[in-house]
């Protein structure tokens, strides 16, 4: 076996008014908990620093640019706390940020930092971005405005080795972890888990803010939002565990979840697959909460090797229309 013990760090509402030193506070408490259960790498969820903002019309330049961490997210004041624990510790985190660049470009981020080494060893840019650039004519609607708020990524998705992680196991079967990362709504797309997958991905880290009831319709108040709600975990779950399996990866999803605000709802189903598919844990409530589980990577060779060797059994010769423009 090849042995590693992950954990999906989920975190409960945040609040408009919440600051980020009060939400590092809490991945904190995650952290000391994971490490005392030695996990190795927890994953923290998508935009993790903050309420989920996009769900805001934002007109105020000044206003806006404060959700988004300027510079060097690992030794910024109000975020540098996290990262210093994570080398204390010496665990590996990868957490969700909204990015600003120096050249005022603005993305929807997340990082792989590495306790151990203390460094930066790998970012990841979400590519695929939902929502809508415009609020909705309801003014009850609840918005989705990453369309506004981030360009695509331009990163791609590229899968990384982690030195110094290496599995447990017998000599001759360890190795350092293939990892990948993407952001919420690409996990609903396969073309971002078959670009890892074709990188040998062992282990895809995805954060998530999934709001509970569909944002561009007035749901919430007027339709069912105990089904819509359901709807949202069984297809979060569905492509979760379906891209794991035909890309024969180990997944691990972390959620910030909960009622933002009192009133907008966020699903939570983190959660840690196995590349049969298989759910290995899953969190239980809607508020912080660590999802941990043991994972063989050994498991991943089973699907590598037969039932998708990619390079045996693909037909690319009728993909073209996938990225034909
Ligand atoms: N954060 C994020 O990407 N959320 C989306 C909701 C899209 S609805 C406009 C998701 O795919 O879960």
């Amino acid at each position: 076996p090849r042995m590693i013990r992950l954990a999906a760090a989920q975190l409960g509402a945040i609040h408009i008014t919440d600051s980020r030193s009060h939400v590092v506070g809490r991945m904190i408490t995650l952290l000391e908990s994971a490490a005392s259960q030695a996990v190795q790498v927890v994953l923290f969820p998508e935009l993790a620093f903050t309420t989920f903002f996009p769900r805001y019309i934002i007109h105020n330049e000044q206003q806006l640019k404060a959700w988004y961490e300027h510079g060097d997210v690992t030794i910024n004041a109000d975020t540098r706390p996290l990262f210093d624990k994570a080398k204390e510790l010496k665990i590996d985190i990868s957490v969700g940020y909204a990015e600003a660049t120096e050249d005022g470009q603005h993305f929807n981020t997340c990082i792989y930092f590495s306790g151990r080494e203390g460094r930066v060893l790998s970012k990841y840019r979400k590519v695929h971005i939902p929502g809508t650039f415009e609020p909705d004519d309801d003014p009850d609607a609840v918005n989705h405005l990453e369309k506004r708020y981030f360009k695509p990524g331009d990163l791609g998705f590229q899968a990384f080795r982690v030195p110094g992680l290496e599995a447990q196991g017998p000599p001759v079967e360890r190795g350092e972890p293939i990892f990948g990362m993407m952001i919420c709504n690409d996990r609903r797309w396969a073309e971002s888990w078959r670009v890892l997958g074709l990188q040998g991905v062992e282990i895809v880290l995805c954060g998530f803010n999934t709001p509970a009831f569909a944002p561009h319709t007035r749901s919430s108040l007027d339709k069912d939002p105990e089904q819509s709600e359901r709807m949202a975990l069984f297809h979060h779950k569905l492509v979760m565990q379906a891209h794991s399996y035909t890309n024969a990866t180990y997944s691990v999803a972390a959620a910030r979840s909960g009622y933002d605000d009192g009133k907008y709802k966020l699903i939570a189903g983190s959660c840690i697959i196995d590349p049969e598919g298989v759910l290995l844990a899953e969190s239980k409530t809607l508020g912080d909460e660590l999802v941990v589980a043991d994972c063989d990577l050994e498991l991943c060779r089973q699907g590598k090797g037969k039932t998708f060797a990619f390079d045996r059994h693909r037909r690319t010769e009728h993909y073209g229309r996938i990225v034909a423009q």
